[in-house]
C-alpha cells in the first residue's frame, strides 16, 4: 500500500478506485496513458489486472520480480500479472478453492504473454520437490509445442493464437504441481489451405523448411521454400522479421523430446505435415461439370509414402467418391470444384486431428499418475476477438467465444461484488451495465439464434445454399436490434453491406460477415473414401485419428457450430466453479508498435470491456475493504487506546481506531469480517497519519537511545 501511495502522484494511480473522477472514462485513460508511457503497463481496478501490451521488451519478468512478488499481499507492490497468479495460487492453497484465471482482450493485446507469464511465475513459485520437475517441464514445454501448431501470423498478430485452450495445473496438498489438462477449442482449420493476403499459415510448416536439416527435408521430399507450397505462398508474407522459425524449429524439438514424443512418433508427425503441404501441390484439370483428372501424380506418389498407403487407393480417393443408391455402391468421379474441395477439405481434416492427437499427446505425458485429491488452476488464453477485411465463419465462431467470456465476466464481476456485500451485511444499490446476453442468445438461441437457423439449413435435403441461409436469417432475426441484413436496413447502411453479408452489432463492435463458406464450414464434410483411405494408412497417428469405426457409424455428426456452442457451454460450466481471477489485455494501436497509445482505439476497448461500469460498481459500493486484522495491524498505532497492547478483538479495535480518527458515519462500513471505506481520501488520511506517526515513533527510538 505504501507504494501504491508513493506511485499515485507521478504515475497516475495504481487502483482506478482511487481516480477522484472515477465516472469520467478521460479520466481512466488518461491514467492508463501516463503509465504506459513511463512503461507501468499494468494497473488494478480492485482485483482485476488491466494490461496494456508495450509491444517490447520490459525487464520485469525476471528472477527478482518473481522473487518479490511471492508471498506478498496482492496491494503490498505495484499491479503485475505475477501479483494476480501467486493471488491466486495463495487462494488455492488458502482456502482450499479450485482456481481460473481469465485472460481477455481483442487480437493482439497480449492474452497469451500474460498466460505464459502466470505459468512461468507458477512454474517457479509453486512448492519444489524432486518428482514434480518433469511436470512442471512439461507444462511449460507445452506452450511453444501448441503454439507452432495452432499459432499463425495474422494481420492483427504476429503470433495470433488460432485456436482456443484451457489449461488446468493440478497441484497436491503441498501445493507443487503433479499434473495438468488442456481442452483445445475449434482450431481455425481453413488456414491450413488458404491465407489472407499478409498473413501465413501455422508457424510449424515454415519453422520445418526453415529448421530441419538437409536430410530430414528430403526424407520429406521437402525443399527449403516455401514460396513452392500452394499451401504456404498465398499470403505473400512468409518471412517474417519478428519470428525466427529457425530458433523456434529448435524449441520444438526439444518440446517433443520434453513430452514424451518418441522417435517414431516424431517421424511420424512430421510426416504428415510435409504430406499436407504436398497436398496442396495436388492439381486437377477438368471441364465444366465434367470429371477432374489429376495432372500431377508426384505429389500423390510422396503422400502415400509419406503416410504409408497405396498410392491407387489415395488417388482414386482424390478423384472419386463412392456413393451408395439402393444397397449399391458406385464410384462416382468427382468434379473439378468437388475434387479441390476434397483435397482441401483432407487437408485441413488430418491438420486439425493431428491437433487434437498431439494435444492428447501432452495430456497423456502431464497426467499425473498417483491418483490423490488436487487443487485446481485453470488458465484461459483464448483467441481474441477480431475484425479483419473479409470476416467468415472462423471469425464469427471466434467472436461468438469472446462474447461467451464477456458474459461470464459481466456476470461474476457483478455478482461476487453483490456476494461479498450480502455475506458482510452491507446495502447495495446494483449498477447498470449493458448485458450482452442478449447476442449470445441471437447466436446460441434455439430455435432461431443464428447457430439453428445455419443447423437447420445444413440438415436441409436439396438446395441449401448460402444465400438461403442468409434470406432464412432475414426472416427470422432480421428485427433483431444486433443483426443488419442488406434486406433489412435502411438505405444509408445499406449501401456498407453487401447482398452476401449480415453485420453483428457485438458488444466489441459491428462486424460484417460474408456468408460464403458458411455451409460447407458448418457441415464441415469429409468424403468417406478419403477418411478410408486415411484409415489405412500405416502411419500410426493418421491411421488413429481416422478410426475405422467412424466410417461404420451411421449417425450424423454434429456441426461444427453446434459442437463448438457445446464445448463453450461445457468450458463455461468448468470456469463458474471456480474462483476467478481477471487479466483485461488492452492493445494500445493497430500496428504493433512500441510507445504508441492511440487514445480512439484503447477509449474504444475501456469501453466495450466495461471497465468503467466494473470500476463504478467497485466504487458504488466500498472502494477500499481490508479484513479487520489487517487494518489493525497497520494502523493501531493511530489510537492511545489500540497501542501499544490491545486485548479485544480485531473488529472492536478497528471501531476504536475509526472513532477516533473521526471518520464520518458515512465514510465507512463495518461488515462481518471487513471494515469498507467508501472514499479513498479517508483512507489516503489514514495511511499520511500513519506515515507521521511512524516518523515520530522512530524520533522518540532514536532520542531515547541518545539517552544512554
Ligand atoms: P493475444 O494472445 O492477445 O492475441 P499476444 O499475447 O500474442 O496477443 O501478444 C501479441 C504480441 O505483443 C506478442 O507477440 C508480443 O510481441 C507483444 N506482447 C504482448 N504482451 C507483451 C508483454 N507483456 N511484454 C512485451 N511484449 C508483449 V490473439 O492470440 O491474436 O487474440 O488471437
Ligand atoms: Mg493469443
Amino acid at each position: 500500500m505504501e507504494e501504491e501511495l508513493h506511485h499515485r502522484d507521478h504515475t497516475g494511480v495504481q487502483d482506478f478506485v482511487l481516480l477522484e473522477d472515477f465516472t469520467n472514462p478521460d479520466a481512466f485513460m488518461e491514467n492508463l496513458k501516463k503509465r504506459f508511457h513511463e512503461d507501468l503497463i499494468y494497473t488494478y481496478i480492485g482485483s482485476v489486472l488491466v494490461s496494456v501490451n508495450p509491444y517490447h521488451e520490459l525487464d520485469i519478468y525476471n528472477e527478482k520480480f518473481i522473487d518479490s512478488y511471492r508471498n506478498v499481499n496482492f496491494y503490498e507492490l505495484p499491479p503485475h500479472v505475477f501479483a494476480i497468479a501467486d493471488a491466486s495460487y495463495r487462494s488455492m492453497r488458502g482456502e482450499n478453492r479450485d482456481q481460473c484465471i481469465l485472460i481477455s482482450g481483442e487480437s493482439g493485446a497480449g492474452k497469451t504473454e500474460a498466460s505464459k507469464k502466470i505459468l512461468q511465475y507458477i512454474a517457479a513459485t509453486s512448492t519444489h520437490s524432486k518428482n514434480v520437475e518433469v511436470i512442471r517441464d512439461r507444462l511449460l514445454q507445452s506452450n511453444p509445442l501448441l503454439e507452432a501448431f495452432g499459432n499463425a501470423k495474422t494481420n492483427r498478430n504476429d503470433n495470433s493464437s488460432r485456436f482456443g485452450k484451457y489449461m488446468d495445473i493440478q497441484f497436491d496438498y503441498k501445493g507443487a504441481p503433479i499434473g495438468g489438462h488442456i481442452i483445445n477449442y475449434l482450431l481455425e482449420k481453413s488456414r491450413v489451405v488458404h491465407q489472407a493476403e499478409g498473413e501465413r499459415n501455422f508457424h510449424i510448416f515454415y519453422q520445418l523448411l526453415e529448421g530441419a536439416t538437409p536430410v530430414v527435408l528430403s526424407q520429406l521430399k521437402l525443399e527449403n521454400s516455401s514460396e513452392k507450397y500452394y499451401y504456404l505462398n498465398q499470403g505473400h508474407s512468409n518471412s517474417l522479421t519478428s519470428i525466427d522459425d529457425r530458433a523456434n524449429w529448435r524449441a520444438v524439438q526439444h518440446a517433443l523430446d520434453v513430452c514424451n514424443f518418441s522417435n517414431q512418433e516424431q517421424k511420424d508427425l512430421f510426416a504428415i505435415v510435409a504430406a499436407v503441404l504436398h497436398l496442396g501441390n495436388v492439381t486437377f484439370s477438368g471441364e465444366d461439370g465434367g470429371p477432374a483428372t489429376i495432372t500431377n501424380v508426384e505429389p500423390v506418389v510422396v503422400i502415400s509414402q509419406l503416410l504409408g498407403c497405396e498410392e491407387e487407393t489415395l488417388l482414386l480417393a482424390l478423384q472419386h467418391r463412392t456413393i451408395e443408391a439402393k444397397g449399391d455402391r458406385v464410384m462416382s468421379p468427382l468434379t473439378l470444384d468437388q475434387a479441390l474441395y476434397a483435397r482441401d477439405a483432407l487437408a485441413k481434416g488430418v491438420y486439425d486431428r493431428l491437433f487434437t492427437w498431439i494435444v492428447t499427446k501432452v495430456n497423456d505425458s502431464l497426467n499425473s499418475r498417483k491418483k490423490q485429491k488436487h487443487s485446481l488452476m485453470g488458465l484461459l488464453d483464448i483467441y481474441g476477438f477480431e475484425i479483419f477485411q473479409v470476416n467468415c465463419f472462423e471469425q464469427f465462431s471466434i467472436n461468438y467465444c469472446n462474447e461467451k467470456l464477456q458474459q461470464l465476466f459481466i456476470e461474476l464481476t457483478l455478482k461476487s461484488e453483490q456476494e461479498e456485500y450480502q455475506r458482510e451485511g452491507i446495502e447495495w444499490e446494483p449498477v447498470q451495465y449493458f448485458n450482452n446476453k442478449i447476442i449470445c442468445d441471437l447466436i446460441e438461441g434455439k430455435p432461431s439464434g443464428i447457430i439453428a437457423v445455419l443447423d437447420e439449413e445444413c440438415l436441409r435435403p436439396g438446395d441449401a445454399t448460402d444465400e438461403t441461409f442468409l434470406e432464412k436469417l432475414t426472416t427470422t432475426i432480421g428485427k433483431h436490434p444486433h443483426f443488419v441484413s442488406h434486406a433489412t436496413t435502411d438505405n444509408t447502411t445499406r449501401k456498407t453491406i453487401g447482398r452476401d453479408e449480415f453485420r453483428m452489432k457485438h458488444y466489441a463492435g459491428d462486424v460484417t460477415y460474408n456468408i460464403k463458406g458458411f455451409l460447407d464450414k458448418n457441415n464441415d464434410l469429409l468424403f468417406r473414401d478419403l477418411k478410408e483411405a486415411m484409415s489405412k494408412t500405416k502411419n500410426i497417428i493418421t491411421s488413429q485419428c481416422f478410426p475405422v469405426k467412424e466410417l461404420d457409424s451411421k449417425k450424423r455428426p454434429d456441426t461444427a457450430g453446434t459442437q463448438f456452442k457445446a464445448s463453450l457451454t461445457r468450458l463455461m460450466e468448468i470456469l463458474v466453479s471456480k474462483e476467478p481471477s481477471y487479466v483485461r489485455c488492452i492493445k494500445p494501436n493497430d500496428f504493433k508498435r512500441a510507445g504508441q497509445f492511440d487514445e480512439r482505439i484503447v477509449m474504444h476497448q475501456i469501453k466495450y470491456l466495461g471497465l468503467m461500469e466494473n470500476l463504478r460498481v467497485r466504487r458504488a459500493g466500498f472502494a477500499y475493504r481490508r479484513p479487520y486484522e489487517v487494518f489493525f495491524k497497520r494502523y493501531k498505532s493511530l489510537c492511545p487506546l489500540t497501542w501499544p497492547c490491545y486485548q479485544g478483538l480485531p473488529k472492536e479495535g478497528v471501531k476504536e481506531i475509526v472513532t477516533h480518527l473521526h471518520y464520518k458515519p458515512e465514510d465507512f462500513k463495518m461488515g462481518k469480517t471487513k471494515l469498507f471505506i467508501r472514499f479513498p481520501r479517508v483512507l489516503f488520511a489514514t495511511e499520511d497519519a500513519f506515515q507521521l506517526r511512524k516518523h515520530e515513533l522512530a524520533a522518540a527510538i532514536q532520542a531515547k537511545f541518545k539517552c544512554y
